[in-house]
């Protein structure tokens, strides 16, 4: 069954733009409670363990790099089905095949710089909250 919880961040790009309240309006809109939130900036070597199972993947160090450039929000949200609706919030990888009022057709700028992360499982959404926040910090 389906957990009601999944992982965000908000990347680089939309921070330093200044768009983390239109997204987080886009996101509170579309149902999500935040019940963990907190401004962060990730070192090279976190992001690279945040991101080790692209750690193949030709376009690794560029993440890294770029996730690690500047300031993010991390944030836990809670909804029914939360994983999937996220995901379909956010829209696909490429903001070139984004659905229309996804967040990221709206705010990415690139394929890496594309505005916001979803977990993409419930094991991965427990794995990467845990990551970010303490159990003190997610007790909501
Ligand atoms: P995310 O994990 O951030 O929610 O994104 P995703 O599932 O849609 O995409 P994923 O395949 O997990 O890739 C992680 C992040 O790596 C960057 N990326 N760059 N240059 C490229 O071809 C490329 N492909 C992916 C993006 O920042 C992507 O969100
Ligand atoms: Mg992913």
């Amino acid at each position: 069954m389906a957990t009601n919880r999944t992982f965000t961040m908000i990347k680089p790009d939309a921070f330093e733009a200044g768009n983390s309240g239109a997204i987080l309006k886009m996101i509170e809109e579309a149902g999500f409670k935040i019940v963990a939130m907190k401004a962060t900036k990730l070192t090279a070597e976190l992001a690279g363990k945040f991101y080790e199972v692209h750690q193949e993947r030709p376009f690794y160090k560029d993440l890294c790099a770029y996730m690690s450039s500047g300031p993010i929000f991390a944030a836990i949200l809670e909804k029914d089905n939360a994983v999937e609706d996220f995901r379909k919030l956010i829209g696909a990888t490429n903001p070139a095949d984004a659905a229309e009022g996804t967040i990221r057709k709206i705010f990415a700028k690139s394929i890496e710089a594309n505005a916001v992360h979803g977990s993409d499982s419930d094991e991965n959404a427990a794995i990467e909250g845990n990551f970010f926040f303490n159990q003190a910090e997610r007790v909501l």
